[in-house]
């Protein structure tokens, strides 16, 4: 079974000042030096790498309160929405590497100019749900998913201009484990599907990723998967910037790439919160680059 999209168009985001700790900037660099081009090449996947590494960092001059490096964190995703947004016009599936997790932000507002139903599985130890109110840091990754429901700060929330918003209905929270007290009301508010580690425990990664094909795909013209590697638990993905223990084991989080292969709803994806400066040698770097593969039509047999 191989459901290879016709071009992946991959876009590097070396942005880490959505995070608190540096360092997920360099997690482009460090996935193309564990092999990604050699994986890709042997999958047979047609890709083509796009540039935005030559952006400039703007200085933030200004302080925002809970809203930590909101200048730049505008800038990166302004210009990474517009890219987005051509290269899914153009046809091809982007493939985003992060980058920390606030860079979901300029993805989905790319993809919401083109898709007018976007679907998204988001697969993270946390839901990125926060808004300046109810945010325990201030910092912008853990509230990329709220901004992308329209919830949040305008400034980000109208980032990437006239575009569809997502619907709660059509998001997919998987291996979840470390929720704010604002999130878990965010969820249970707008009805999310969340499927928490400990639904994994229970109902298998196999019945899981059936129900988030599922909806996800279910009145939707398009399917992002938005992939943190601290999802995995950190003894397998050490090389992350907010680990979080009891998570996803290795082929947990590879049945879930071949699953989506499968499945064929894909459209797009990003991985992101690779810290190379975390990681023990290669481990996570290496790590993504397989499930990157598994994604795009790697099989066992
Ligand atoms: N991530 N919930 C915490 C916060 O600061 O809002 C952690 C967020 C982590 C974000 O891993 O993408
Ligand atoms: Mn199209
Ligand atoms: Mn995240
Ligand atoms: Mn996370």
């Amino acid at each position: 079974m191989n459901n290879l999209p016709s071009t992946v168009s991959i876009i590097p985001v070396p942005f880490d000042r959505g995070a608190t700790r540096r360092g997920a900037g360099q997690g482009p660099d460090a996935i193309f030096g564990a092999g990604l081009k050699r994986k890709l090449d042997a999958l047979g996947v047609t890709y083509q790498v796009d540039d935005l590494a030559a952006l400039p960092e703007r200085k933030d001059e200004a302080h925002h309160p809970r809203l930590n490096h909101l200048t730049e964190v505008i800038t990166m995703n302004e210009q990474l929405a517009a890219r987005v947004s051509a290269l899914a016009e153009a046809g091809t599936f982007p493939l985003v590497l992060g980058g920390d997790h606030s860079i979901a932000i300029g993805t989905l507002a790319g993809l919401t100019r083109h898709y007018r139903n976007l679907g998204v599985i988001w697969i993270d130890a946390h839901s990125d749900l926060n808004t300046p109110n109810t945010t325990p840091t201030g910092n912008i990754h853990g509230m990329s998913l709220a901004v992308s429901l329209g919830r949040g700060d305008r400034r980000l929330t109208s980032i990437g201009g006239v575009k569809s918003t997502i619907k709660p209905g059509h998001v997919v929270l998987i291996g979840a484990r470390s929720l704010d007290q604002g999130e878990r009301d965010f969820i249970r508010r707008e009805g999310i599907a969340c499927f928490t580690m400990q639904d994994i425990d229970r109902m298998g990664m196999f019945r899981v990723m059936e129900e988030a094909i599922r909806i996800s795909s279910t009145g939707t013209d398009g399917v992002h998967l938005s992939f943190d590697i601290d999802s995995v638990d950190p003894k397998i993905a050490p090389g992350t910037g907010t680990p979080v223990q009891g998570g996803l084991s290795y082929r947990e989080a590879h049945l879930a790439m071949e699953m989506l292969s499968e499945s064929g709803i894909l459209t797009s994806a990003e991985f992101v919160e690779n810290n190379p400066l975390l990681d023990r040698g290669q481990k996570t770097s290496r790590l993504l680059v397989g499930l990157i593969g598994s994604m795009l039509g790697e099989s066992i047999l």
